[in-house]
């Protein structure tokens, strides 16, 4: 059943789990995400960035989660825009159909960043869509601008408290320490657990992990066995995951596990079966692969079970 994202996660901040927030560009991943969920009976969000609605177009990503959700009818899932930069991309989403927005306004001021998010509450509300806001800068790809050291910022406890009263926003993702892609970290991983503790006790809403791939070696392994590099990369390891949900995070956003997952298994088969040209033949077993890692995922975030 396809609703609302603020409703879908009340729920999962009440009892204390995540739900993952699975990106999705094309019906394959989609179709994986919906059957892992069904496996382990969990509720999922799918999520859209801005590329991914490009690429697909608006219209078409939702008659592919419609469709889905109308297959598994047990399922709660919430559709959700990933790093909407602007007023009118997410009230492009709205109109087609989305059940939950990102306003992502983190490249702006605090001030215009709140004013840009209130306007957007107003008409998502008004439409029974769930808003979520960022605060501070994740490294990595933000809104199609590279972020690079300095430009990156953790969020600020104070400015979270006054965003989350004055926004009306329904959950928040805090930058803590976490980045989009395959490289998260250079030396050691590290996320700002306090930090994030201090914004759940300030704001009292479902919070977001953004940049949360955990890159599981044998998801790497076999992306590496048939030649690809993924030298130095390094995810949010699977405890860290747990001690941020312990922490707050209800949401967890994931994209980046979900097309290594994929690509490996196409890779494996221009390898080993060079005359290969049906399409299917390629993405049958990447859409298994996906499954079975989402599996695990959702038994981490602990929303396995919860429907
Ligand atoms: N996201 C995914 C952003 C995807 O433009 P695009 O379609 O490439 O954007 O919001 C995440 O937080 C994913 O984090 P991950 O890289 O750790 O999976
Ligand atoms: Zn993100």
């Amino acid at each position: 059943m396809l609703i609302s994202g603020a409703k879908l996660l009340k729920k999962a901040h009440e009892g204390g789990y995540a739900v993952g927030a699975f990106n999705f560009n094309n019906m394959e991943i989609a179709q994986a995400i919906f059957e892992a969920a069904n496996e382990v009976s969990s509720p999922i969000i799918v999520q859209c960035s801005e590329g991914a609605i490009k690429y697909a177009g608006a219209d078409m990503l939702h008659a592919i989660v419609k469709t889905l959700s109308e297959k598994y009818p047990h399922i709660p899932v919430a559709l959700n825009l990933d790093h909407g930069t602007s007023f009118e991309s997410c009230v492009h989403a709205i109109a087609h159909g989305f059940t939950s927005v990102m306003i992502d306004a983190s490249h702006h001021n605090f001030e215009e960043n709140l004013a840009i998010t209130k306007e957007v509450v107003r008409v998502a509300h008004a439409a029974d869509v769930g808003v979520e806001a960022e605060l501070g800068r994740l490294m990595g790809i933000e809104d199609n601008i590279v972020v690079e050291g300095k430009n990156a910022s953790l969020v600020d406890p104070d400015e979270a408290e006054k965003f989350v009263k004055e926004s009306g926003v329904d959950y928040l993702a805090p930058a803590i320490g976490t980045s989009h892609g395959a490289f998260k970290f250079k030396g050691e991983p590290k996320l700002e657990f306090e930090l994030l503790k201090e914004v759940k006790r300030r704001t009292g809403i479902p919070l977001v992990l953004h940049g949360a791939s955990s890159i599981p070696d044998e998801v790497r392994a076999s992306f590496e066995q048939t030649g690809g590099d993924l030298k130095g990369s390094k995810g949010v390891p699977a405890n860290f995951l747990e001690l941020a949900i312990k922490g707050g995070i209800n949401k967890v956003n994931t994209d980046t596990d979900l097309r290594i997952a994929f690509m490996a298994q196409v890779r494996k088969v221009v390898k080993e079966k060079p005359s290969e040209i049906d399409p299917r033949n390629y993405f049958k077993p990447a859409r298994a692969a996906v499954v079975a890692m989402l599996i695990e995922r959702m038994k981490v975030l602990g929303s396995a079970g919860k429907i």
